[in-house]
């Protein structure tokens, strides 16, 4: 039988989106997904999403596996494109605002007008227990502490948003060896989760510059995850503002942490590019 999929992209961080409603456990294998991800020898993505049935009376379930195969908690540019994903698959029965189920908890993205997508991604969780990291004792906030990688010392800030990041403020952004030094953060043994790693570059308190490696995935051209955990580092060290645009390779995401309740929204595109079907 083959598997009908859509290629999908928020920002340039591409996805394969298919539809599992019939079913509540992924129809692709982490190996099957790793192949699909392939951009040689297969469709080519930063990851493979599944939209299952609902659970605990929301809309849907997302499950994601990473291009490596691993399963991380959240996607930030993946949810955005399974909103617009199962509004197509919906067609006149499409809903604005969908509730999803997630490794994270419940997320609740919001189909605009505008076409963008404003995604309430929840609340961050920043003790170091929750991240994970031992960069502090459970129960302590990592906020600007040192690390040791790639051979320096590097000032970091950590947040989990359901997946881990680890946040740091430099004076270039451009001249971060991304491809040596991601890789050495991912695998550091302060993070027993491995971790997502945002480079961040301050333009003014409202406009950051964002380089990122992605566990799981290496370079990508957006997180959306790692945008809103940035902006909560940038508000905790004292050089952003609550409301603030993340400039990544892939274009601008719009991240508010909201005074009151603390929770973080994020609003982007999410676009299909394809459909097709499976050949295996
Ligand atoms: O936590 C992880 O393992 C990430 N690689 C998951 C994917 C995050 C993503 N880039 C985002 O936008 O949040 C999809």
């Amino acid at each position: 039988m083959p598997i009908e999929f859509a290629k999908y992209h928020g920002l340039g961080n591409d996805f394969i989106l298919i539809d599992n409603r019939h079913s509540s456990e992924p129809v692709l294998t982490p190996e099957q997904a790793v192949s699909m991800c392939d951009r040689h020898f297969g469709i080519g993505a930063d990851g493979a999403i599944f939209a299952l049935p609902g659970q605990n009376g929301t809309d849907y379930t997302m499950r994601i596996f990473n291009s490596d195969g691993s399963e991380p908690e959240m996607c930030g540019n993946g949810i955005r494109c399974l909103a617009k994903f199962i509004a197509d698959l919906e067609g006149e029965k499409a809903k604005t605002e969908y509730r999803i189920h997630t490794l994270a908890g419940v997320i609740s993205p919001e189909l605009r007008s505008d076409g963008q997508v404003k995604v309430d991604m929840g609340l961050p969780r920043l003790l170091a227990a929750e991240i994970p990291t031992t960069l502090a004792t459970p129960d302590v906030k990592v906020i600007d502490v040192p690390i040791e990688v790639a051979g320096k010392s590097w000032s970091v800030t950590c947040v989990s948003m359901g997946n881990p990041h680890c946040i740091t403020f430099v004076d270039d952004v451009s001249a971060v060896a991304l491809e040596t030094v991601g890789p050495q953060f991912e695998h550091h043994p302060a993070f027993p989760q491995r971790t997502n790693t945002e480079f961040i570059q301050v333009m003014r308190r409202d406009y950051v510059k964002m380089r990122v490696w992605e566990r799981g995935a290496g370079v990508t051209l957006a997180c959306g995850t790692g945008a809103c955990a940035a902006v909560v580092a940038g508000v905790l060290v004292g050089k952003c503002d609550r409301t603030t645009a993340v400039e990544l390779p892939g274009g601008v995401l719009e991240i508010e942490w909201a005074e009151v309740s603390g929770r973080i929204y994020m609003t982007g595109p999410a676009q299909q590019v394809f459909s097709g079907s499976l050949s295996h």
